[in-house]
This record gives C-alpha cells, structure tokens and sequence, in this order.
C-alpha cells in the first residue's frame, strides 16, 4: 500500500565544534561519496539536496564551560534557516551531521516551521546538560537541555543564541536508548518525569512496544508533526564503531531500523537528524560498517519496507 515516493530535502552539517573529535565534520562527504542522495532517488522518493551548511563563526563569545559557543551559535543559526526552507518546501527534512549539537538548529527550524512538534531522541546518551551541569562543557551534550522550555530558567543569557529559544515542551520528548546518563541529567529526566526508555526497557518491553509508547507519550492525539533525532551511538558500538563516544550494549541496527519504520508509519515524521558518525574514528572496515548502518536507518526513514515493494501500476510478470 504505501510507496516510497517521500519528498526529501537533505542538508550536510559537516560541524565538529560541539565536541572534541575531528572528523565527525566529514560526515555529509562520506555519505555523499556512499551515493546517499542517489539510492534515495532510486527508492523512488523525490530528492533535493541543499548541499552543506557554512556559517562564520562570532568572535568573542565566552560563557563558563560551553566550549564554541561562537560556532555553535553561527552554524546553527544557518541549520535552523536551511530546515525552515526545506519543511516549507513540504518537503521531510533530513540531516546529516555533525555532531549532535547540529540538533540545536534543525528542532529549532522545524518549530518555527510548523509550530508544536514531538520529537524521538534516539541516543546512549541524553543530552541534557545545561552549562553548569556538563562535566565536559561539550555542546553536543546539550541540545535537549537548550531546547526544553521547562530548562530555561537554569540557563544564562546566551550570546548569540537570541535567535534560539527553549521552544519545545519536555511533555513532547521521548528517548530511545539511553545507558550513559551524567547524574544531573538522571535528576533532571526524574524531576520532570521525562518519557526515557532505556536499554532495560527495551529488554522488557521490545523496541516495537518502546517506540509505540513513546510516540503515544509525546504525541497522545496523533497530530503532532515527528522529528527523530538520531545519535549512530546509540546502536551498540560493534554495530557502529566510528562515533566519538561508542557505548557497548546498545540498539542492534535490526532495532534501529525499527523506531525508523514506526517513526515512518505515523505518516507524520517530519525531519530526521543523522549525527556522529565520524568517519575519521576506527579502521576502514569500521567506518564502512557504520556508515552502512547509517544509511539503513536512513532508508527507513525514507520509507523503504524491508518487506520489498512490487513495481508500480504493474499486476503481473512479464511473459
Ligand atoms: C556527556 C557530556 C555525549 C555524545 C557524548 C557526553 C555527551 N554526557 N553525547 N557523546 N553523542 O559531555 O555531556
Ligand atoms: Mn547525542
Ligand atoms: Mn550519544
């Protein structure tokens, strides 16, 4: 019944200041140089891409541990725009990061574009420390935190983020998952009774279970539009070995396929992050994997059916 025939917009991120790896920034050229644009159009969906974002970065902006903000602030600015076009275009809006912190920009683009969302962290990680909580000062562990509305007292003022504010609210956020939790992102997610399934619940529950009730959690009317952010960390780290932080013990890819296939099944996913992989991490062999892996989450987001698809208007085999 359903076809693949999605219209996509795909902008790279090749952004790396959100944490302290190189390498993640060449992420869009190495799905680039998988043909990611072109097994897309041969799924049949209608494919623009927008090529990668640029952005200069704001001299002089210092807040106490969060590291780039002159980065973050400038490239994410530019994300937000670029998905604001694409959704407007009626288009699925689909990134390629980068690192996570890409995320800052492409939820803020997809709110300004069609007003409340729900959104699917999928991640080892929850990202969810403010810049007085962060043991790192790592701006790829924050997007959540920047963007939950019930957050924004715990904040300080921003320097070039005015454009940037907390606009989702954390009744819409689910996570898919998380292992690696820092204790006040724990405090956080138990304070505001943040919907997080963990690995234990996927034991429990099953990923089909753990998705569907995450998107009933975040969006209980079905009406909302669907943004899935998806960290390659939180497949297990033998599934996706080259990203900055692999975690053991994590989603297998047949899972990950899944909470895509679900997200797709809504009719209503809306745009898709892609972020950390970086192809600079691991042997060959590695970065191969994981961004095979990458392009299969992808796919599914791009509503292709493991199950095959017969050819359109066709009731027969040729003779
Ligand atoms: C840690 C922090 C993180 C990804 C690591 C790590 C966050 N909680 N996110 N790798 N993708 O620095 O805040
Ligand atoms: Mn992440
Ligand atoms: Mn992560």
């Amino acid at each position: 019944l359903r076809r693949s025939h999605s219209k996509i917009g795909v902008i790279g991120v090749p952004f790396d200041k959100g944490q302290l790896k190189g390498g993640v920034g060449s992420g869009p050229e190495a799905f680039r140089n998988l043909g990611l644009i072109e097994e897309l159009q041969g799924l049949g969906c209608d494919v623009k891409d927008f090529g990668d974002v640029t952005y200069e970065q704001i001299e002089g902006l210092i807040v106490k541990n969060m590291t780039a903000l002159g980065h973050i602030a400038a490239c994410q600015k530019e994300v937000s725009d670029s998905v604001i076009r694409i959704i407007n275009e009626g288009r699925m809006c689909l990134t390629i990061g980068g690192d996570h912190s890409c995320s800052i920009g492409t939820i803020d683009g997809h709110v300004k574009a069609k007003g409340n969302i729900a959104l699917l962290w999928v991640d080892a990680h929850a990202d969810l420390n403010t810049n007085a909580t962060s043991p790192t000062g790592n701006v790829h562990g924050m997007p959540v935190a920047l963007l939950a509305k019930e957050l924004s007292d715990y904040w300080p003022y921003l320097p070039g983020m005015d454009w940037q504010q907390p606009r989702l609210s954390i009744r819409n956020i689910a996570y898919i998952g998380l292992r690696d939790i820092d204790s006040y992102e724990r405090l956080v997610i138990d304070k505001f009774a943040i919907t997080a399934f963990g690995m234990e619940d996927i034991e429990r529950y099953g990923i089909i279970e753990v998705t569907n009730m995450a998107l009933r959690r975040i969006d209980p009317n079905n009406n909302l539009p669907l943004h899935v952010s998806f960290d390659i960390d939180s497949l297990d780290a033998l599934e996706a070995p080259s990203t900055g932080t692999p975690v053991r013990g994590g989603l297998t890819l047949r899972e990950g396929i899944q909470v895509m296939e679900e997200s797709y099944r809504t009719q209503r996913l809306s745009a898709v992050d892609l972020v950390e992989v970086n192809p600079g991490l691991g042997s060959p062999t590695d970065v191969k994997i994981t961004l095979e892996a990458a392009k299969h989450i992808i796919r599914a987001a791009s509503g292709h059916s493991r199950r095959g698809q017969s050819p359109e208007n066709v009731l027969d085999l040729p003779q």
